[in-house]
């Protein structure tokens, strides 16, 4: 389906692909990337956008994000109409959200539920994992229906949250055959969830109830024993996987010592891995739960090993794992949220948000701090993610015949970040108060303007549900 949009000639930007880094004119026509080149000539009916000394990026791509995603009696604060304009704003044009097949359904009717409630309402375009909690034949039939004519072609597992989501190893093992025989990913949670809610249950009957006990919970000897299970798990399975929000050291050195012996493993990290530790758990104050995410915030020391691994591939991926929960009874009419933990910190929401600052915070702490090169920041958070989930090229990159999904992006400013200034329902962000250098600018989605400075130019239904393929990662 074409794009009937105004073609936009956007004139001598720097280019930077996750390869390239070149000034030149890229025409948008008809939903898609249609020449590049120097000094090109257009007609009057062609809108020209200068883009002397920016950055003209591909859209960014996070794979992981949780939009209207029930999490126990709760549910995420973002609808997919809120939660994709903040992506937007944040430079991100397409997003892989969640289904989740419940104890009544099957993954097919999962993906349905989630595509009906978002067709009306999101922003960019989008995709959908499946998170799978029960695998039976049935299920596992559903799987291969949907990676063959859903255009969904990733599946997610929980190693933690027993009773809840976490599936054993056998119910793993069974969807890594199955998905892997077809060309598509397995995404595992890894974390021992029986010991860390037996860790849990410890704590409150000692009565540690504060918010900072999560991180104490959830140690990374856990994650990194999970890790390590998931990978023999894969290894039995031939099939490849891939680890999301990975946070310690403890996982990563599976990850690596895999990826030596030729097993397809991949992973990825997220910001508030990069730009916190665990020095935030240090008082028995509310406010922490602001940083309870699942994993939790760890050392200095394993900072150190997500950004070595960063640049050297053994991460692939920088995903938000937007999940946001409002601290605030009542904003925006959202009943208690992280509040519900307020005397049980295993009640607390696990979630932080980030969808928006993903991009100027990977900048700023990445490019800017000579971690990553420009071209790896935008394989991080466009290129790899599009071709580890079945994307590229028609998304991840700028060339000729790509979707026109264009951001520009300005290096040379700063800004300071506040709550209030973003876009998502949540009422609060990490970064509130910090400055950053960069600044998204405009935004085009298939060629369609939706961002222009502080200005909303998209419209809810614009986006659309892209179908994925197979893993490009070979
Ligand atoms: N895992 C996620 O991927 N997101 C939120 C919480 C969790 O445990
Ligand atoms: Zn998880
Ligand atoms: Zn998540």
């Amino acid at each position: 389906m074409s794009d009937n949009t105004t073609a936009t000639l956007i004139h001598n930007g720097r280019v930077i692909t996750a390869t390239d880094d070149y000034v030149a004119d890229v025409l948008l026509k008809d939903g898609i990337v249609h020449t590049i080149g120097q000094h090109l000539e257009v007609g009057e009916d062609v809108q020209v956008v200068d883009a002397t000394g920016l950055y003209v990026l591909p859209g960014g791509v996070d794979t992981h994000v949780h939009m209207e995603n029930v999490v126990g009696p709760t549910m995420t604060c973002d609808t997919f109409a809120s939660g994709t304009k903040a992506a937007a704003f944040g430079g991100t044009t397409t997003v892989v959200d969640f289904a989740l097949q419940t104890a009544e359904d099957s993954p097919l009717g999962a993906i349905a539920r989630a595509q009906r409630s978002a067709e009306s309402q999101v922003n960019i375009d989008y995709g959908l994992h499946v998170i799978v909690t029960r695998v039976d034949e049935q299920v596992l039939k559903d799987v291969r229906y949907a990676m063959h004519h859903e255009g969904v072609s990733s599946f997610k597992m929980f190693m933690a949250y027993p009773g809840v989501m976490m599936a054993d190893d056998a119910a793993i093992f069974r969807m890594l055959r199955q998905v892997g025989a077809d060309g598509g990913m397995l995404a595992l949670h890894a974390e021992n969830g029986t010991v860390i809610d037996l860790l849990i249950k410890e704590a409150l009957a000692a009565g540690h109830t504060s918010p900072r006990y999560h991180e104490m919970t959830r140690p990374s000897i856990m994650e990194g024993e999970a890790t390590h299970r998931g990978i023999r798990l894969a290894e039995l399975a031939e099939a490849p996987i891939y680890f999301v929000h990975v946070s310690s050291n403890n996982a990563l050195k599976h990850i690596v010592q895999a990826r030596a012996e030729g097993i397809p493993v991949f992973a990825e990290t997220c910001p508030h891995y990069l730009l916190f530790d665990k020095s935030v758990y240090s008082s028995d104050d509310f406010e922490v739960a602001k940083y309870v995410m699942t994993p939790p915030l760890r050392t200095k020391d394993d900072q150190k090993h997500l950004w070595r691994a960063l640049r050297y591939d053994d991460l692939q991926v920088i995903a938000t794992d937007h999940c946001p929960f409002c601290m605030k009874e009542g904003h925006l009419g959202y009943q208690k949220q992280k509040q519900m933990g307020k005397d049980d910190f295993s009640m607390i929401p696990n979630g932080a948000p980030g969808i928006e600052t993903r991009l100027v915070s990977l900048f700023d702490i990445g490019v800017m701090k000579g971690k990553f090169s420009l071209n790896r920041f935008v394989e991080l958070t466009a290129t790899s993610p599009a071709k580890l989930f079945g994307l590229f090229p028609k998304k991840g990159t700028i060339a000729v015949g790509s979707d026109a999904d264009v951001v520009l992006f300005n290096p040379a400013v700063t800004q300071t970040i506040r709550a209030q200034s973003l876009h998502s329902n949540v009422d609060y962000t990490l970064l509130e108060g910090r400055t950053m250098q960069g600044r998204v600018e405009k935004v085009f989605l298939r060629g369609h303007l939706i961002v222009d400075g502080q200005a909303w130019k998209g419209r809810e239904g614009l986006g659309r549900f892209v179908p994925r393929g197979q893993v490009q990662a070979f």
